[in-house]
């Protein structure tokens, strides 16, 4: 694929802000140890090769993400095209919904998570759950933010109940339009730094986008909606601060599948599993076993019986999306020993054996 293109020695380090349909945009950067600087062109638009696929460093060929960090060549007439994708420090991804298609990169080398939950509609705490493990998953820090303290009574109380479930995770309440509460969420804007706003949509993250970058850099529902955005966001994109921090905005998520990771579910649910290990017998499953911790700590109003719900749920989805990337797998492997095969018997047949 790459064949007809020369790279050059002089590559540069580049950002992905936006990734479209067979191009990226990227930002040449430089990081002179005070945090990431644009040089002074704006984005270059990067045709991709035909498969829509670029080199990463491990030697696979995958999808570019928002936030990843491209090596840019030259081809021979003088167009830029993507030498290398370095490999990710983290990645936020999710499980598509396709039968054959892998997990879904929704942001790249981002440190920090911001899962932003409006407080008015009543925020979801099973949302919250959700995202949390995803970010966890990620390997970046997640904190939670809750939007639209201005639309409610007791922001601080319903605050409260979602640290609940946001175990060892600062919890943030804001109102973007009143500037309220942005403090916190500003003195995590370090130089350098890159971070991914998530949530749903109408959640205000552009909202909030725009209050840490001080301008109207994203476009957002408006004032008079009435807070159930409709998508108004329609791409992840990668903004640059002037402080140096990266802020990435995405479109809001509806169902998010997770991929599966016990680890990132057993540090969501730290609470649940600290009991559960507890628990007489090694395997139990909470039902009628004798001493059996967890049904203790619900009898005991301990545990809420939606969290011990909520971590089931999440239990046997991962389960499943385990076993089903464990069969795209085997169909892959299968569709390559065919592909191999069948060359194997054109090569037989071919006059020049
Ligand atoms: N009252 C109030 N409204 C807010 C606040 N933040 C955002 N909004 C409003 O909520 C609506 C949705 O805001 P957006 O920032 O577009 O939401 P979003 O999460 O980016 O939505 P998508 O791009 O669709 O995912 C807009 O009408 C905003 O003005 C807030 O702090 N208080
Ligand atoms: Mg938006
Ligand atoms: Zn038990």
């Amino acid at each position: 694929m790459t064949d007809d293109a020369t790279t050059h020695d002089a590559t540069t380090g580049a950002r992905v802000v936006r990734v479209d349909r067979g191009a990226v945009s990227v930002l040449p950067c430089r990081d002179d140890g005070d945090g990431l600087r644009a040089h002074d062109a704006g984005p270059l638009r990067v045709d991709l090769d035909r498969d829509g696929l670029v080199p990463f460093a491990d030697g696979s060929r995958r999808p570019a993400a928002v936030g990843d960090w491209l090596e840019i060549g030259e081809r021979a007439d003088g167009a830029p095209h993507v030498a290398l994708a370095r490999d990710r420090r983290t990645a936020l991804v999710r499980d598509t919904a396709g039968a054959t298609s892998d997990v879904q990169t929704l942001a790249a080398n981002v440190d920090i998570v911001l899962v932003a939950e409006h407080l008015d509609p009543d925020p979801s705490l099973g949302r919250v759950e959700r995202l949390l493990t995803l970010a966890w998953r990620s390997g970046a820090q997640p904190v939670v933010v809750l939007t639209k303290s201005d639309l409610v009574p007791d922001p601080d109380g319903m605050a409260a109940e979602v640290a609940g479930v946001a175990i060892g995770v600062d919890v943030h309440v804001v109102s973007a339009v009143r500037g309220e509460g942005l403090e916190p969420v500003r003195a995590l804007l370090g130089p350098g730094v890159t971070l991914v706003v998530v949530g749903p949509s109408g959640a205000g993250k552009s909202t909030l986008v725009n209050a840490l970058a001080g301008a109207d850099v994203m476009a957002t529902a408006g004032r008079r909606a009435d807070g159930r955005g409709r998508h108004t966001t329609t791409h992840r994109e990668l903004v640059m601060l002037p402080g140096g921090a990266v802020l990435i905005d995405t479109p809001g998520l509806r169902g998010v599948g997770l991929v599966a990771d016990a680890g990132a579910l057993g540090v969501t649910f730290a609470d649940v599993e600290e009991l559960a290990a507890r628990c007489r017998f090694a395997d139990c499953a909470h039902g009628t076993e004798p001493g059996c911790a967890v049904r203790a700590a619900l009898e005991s109003g301990e545990l809420a019986e939606r969290r011990l719900d909520s971590w089931r749920r999440l239990m046997r989805e991962a389960a499943f999306q385990e076993r089903r990337a464990d069969a795209r797998l085997a169909a892959q492997e299968r569709a390559w020993w065919k592909r191999i095969t069948v060359e194997h018997h054109r090569q037989l047949r071919s006059p020049r054996r």
